[in-house]
């Protein structure tokens, strides 16, 4: 008996021919007409919270390097969604956030668990937002949903499907199509660049996460290296595109007005590829630019070329347009090479306790396997891991691209899962703040769940330390909630089906980092660190 075909099936089948086979969700009852009689050949990750959900789809979608399909609950599951979905737009992750609309009788006398102004409630973090005029435009909405999240600025895109709809008789949807996801740079204002470039005597290059994405790593290798120019990781990267122990890379730029203008300081010409003009955070006034000094800015998002403070912009595929300059810029002089990033490695005399943190990330360095992945939400060690903990491969570190905290854990399952997807094995390294590690905790359910090959490092410092430096910066002090006495993650961790260890000294980390790395399971190691002041 063949089934009969509705509006249901005709999606499947649409979602089939899109690659769009696993679901990330938390389920409920306006979404079980959708998810009724799930197909075999598709997967569902449960996660038991929205933040996690979105999150873990968000790296699912990095790593696979296609959309992935979100489905959540109403408003109450898309609400818990949107901190963690301002990092997907940002990060211009494609994503399909779908969730159920009450039944289309019910919707004018606001049914319980309805979705008011559906449409409206995931802005501006959306692309595009939708729900179907008629049922029967269910399958094409979908249709415009991946295009829209694929086209450049990949991102978000959101539908609202009222839960009857999913049943009413359809035949078919012969309409498919595919769309570019990547758009060459306008060629004559790139030959200006060229010019521009090739005349500078002492360029410097700042690559952003948009490279990485874009599979640019080893084309920005060979950019640098034709110029000798000075390479600068972006303010605040969410991806890393450059190997950061390369003799040309002189480190992160910084993250205020003032310290970014004052490291660019004795450049002629910056180009910054990839990247905001630039990702600020504290607030520390100064010129944008040092005197003498120009900007040019190659990105793919008209949102973030219009949005910089200075300097000229082309739009483009970061990876196109560093092929096409590497045929066209006058290779530079040996004379402005640079000083390679400093990486002072300073240990204590005696040992810490509890650990300092150069202590915590010597350990790492020597345990770490060469191909693992890192996915780094430890606020206050961020130069650390730099200095310890270079990146060194294309699609191996990742971060929130927002600034909410609570991405991270979520975050590193989503990876593990996109890795098994595409065939890949290799461990991913969770570094996390106990304070971070806590928003969207339940993930550790579905990482063990799925056995995934994740060892999380939890710096336990029993505070926001970040916060504590934040509060010494802009004079703020006797700022209440920044302590976090009395958390029992590793506790939490063993709640939740991972193996959950307390470490207190050097031989106790490397021991249960070592074991976790061939455990069948997720390892989360709780190391009792010094509070300390970072670098801001
Ligand atoms: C969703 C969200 N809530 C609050 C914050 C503000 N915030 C930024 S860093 C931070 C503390 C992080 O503490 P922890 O993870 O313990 O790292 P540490 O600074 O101690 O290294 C907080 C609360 C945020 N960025 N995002
Ligand atoms: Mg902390």
């Amino acid at each position: 008996m063949t089934e009969t075909s509705t509006v249901r099936s005709v999606t499947y089948d649409l979602l089939r021919l899109l690659g769009l086979t696993t679901v990330f969700g938390n389920p409920g009852s306006t979404e079980q007409p959708f998810l009724q009689e799930f197909p075999d050949d598709f997967s569902y990750v449960l996660a038991l919270q929205e933040a996690s959900v979105i999150a873990m789809a968000d790296t699912f979608a990095q790593v696979t390097r296609r959309p992935a399909l979100v489905n959540l609950h109403s408003s109450a599951g898309l609400g818990n969604a949107l901190g963690n979905l301002v990092a997907s737009y940002h990060a211009n992750t494609p994503l399909i956030i779908t969730s159920g609309q009450q039944h289309r009788e019910l919707v004018i006398g606001e049914p319980y668990l309805g979705n008011r102004e559906a449409t409206e409630f995931p802005k501006p973090w959306v692309k595009w937002s939708y729900e179907p005029a008629r049922a029967l435009d269910v399958p094409e909405a979908f249709m415009r949903a991946y295009a829209m999240a694929l086209q450049p600025p990949a991102g978000p895109v959101y539908l609202s499907v009222p839960m009857d709809d999913w049943k009413q008789p359809l035949a078919g949807f012969g309409r498919a199509r595919t769309v570019s996801d990547r758009v060459a740079p306008d060629a004559e204002r790139l030959r200006l660049f060229v010019g521009r470039i090739s005349a500078s005597g002492r360029p410097a290059l700042v690559f952003g996460p948009e490279v990485d994405r874009a599979g640019g790593w080893d084309s920005a290798v060979a950019l640098a290296e034709k110029l000798h120019a000075s390479v600068y990781g972006s303010p605040l990267l969410d991806r890393a595109s450059f190997p950061e122990d390369h003799p040309l890379f002189r480190g992160p730029l910084g993250m205020s007005v003032k310290t970014i203008s004052d490291r660019l300081a004795g450049h002629d010409l910056v180009v910054v590829i990839g990247a905001e003009v630039f990702r600020y955070y504290p607030y520390v006034p100064g010129d944008y630019l040092p005197a003498g000094t120009e900007l040019l800015q190659i990105t793919a998002n008209p949102e973030v070329a219009a949005a910089a403070r200075v300097g000229d912009s082309l739009l483009g595929d970061p990876k196109i347009a560093i092929d096409l300059l590497l045929d066209l810029v006058a290779e530079g002089s040996a004379q402005s090479a640079p000083q390679p990033m400093a990486r002072p490695r300073v240990l204590p005399q005696t040992p810490g306790s509890p650990l300092t943190l150069p202590e915590v990330y010597a350990v790492l360095s020597r345990v770490r396997p060469p191909d693992s992945v890192i996915v780094n939400e430890s606020t206050s060690t961020m130069a650390q891991q730099i200095e310890w903990l270079p990146t060194v491969r294309t699609g191996s570190f990742f971060a929130t691209a927002s600034g909410g905290i609570g991405w991270g854990v979520p975050a590193a399952v989503g990876v593990a899962l996109g890795d098994r997807d595409r065939g890949v094995t290799r461990p991913v390294v969770g570094l996390i703040g106990d304070g971070s590690s806590q928003y969207s905790v339940q993930a550790l359910w579905t990482a063990a769940q799925h056995k995934l090959p994740i060892v999380y490092v939890v710096m336990r410092n029993d505070e926001y330390s970040i916060l504590k430096s934040f509060a010494v910066l802009e004079e703020t002090p006797g700022v209440p909630g920044l302590d976090l006495p009395g958390l029992d993650i590793a506790a939490v961790a063993s709640g939740f089906g991972c193996r959950g260890v307390d470490v207190q000294t050097t031989a106790e980390l490397e021991r249960e980092f070592k074991g976790a790395l061939g455990a069948d399971t997720t390892t989360v190691i709780v190391v009792r660190t010094q509070p300390q002041k970072a670098m801001l």
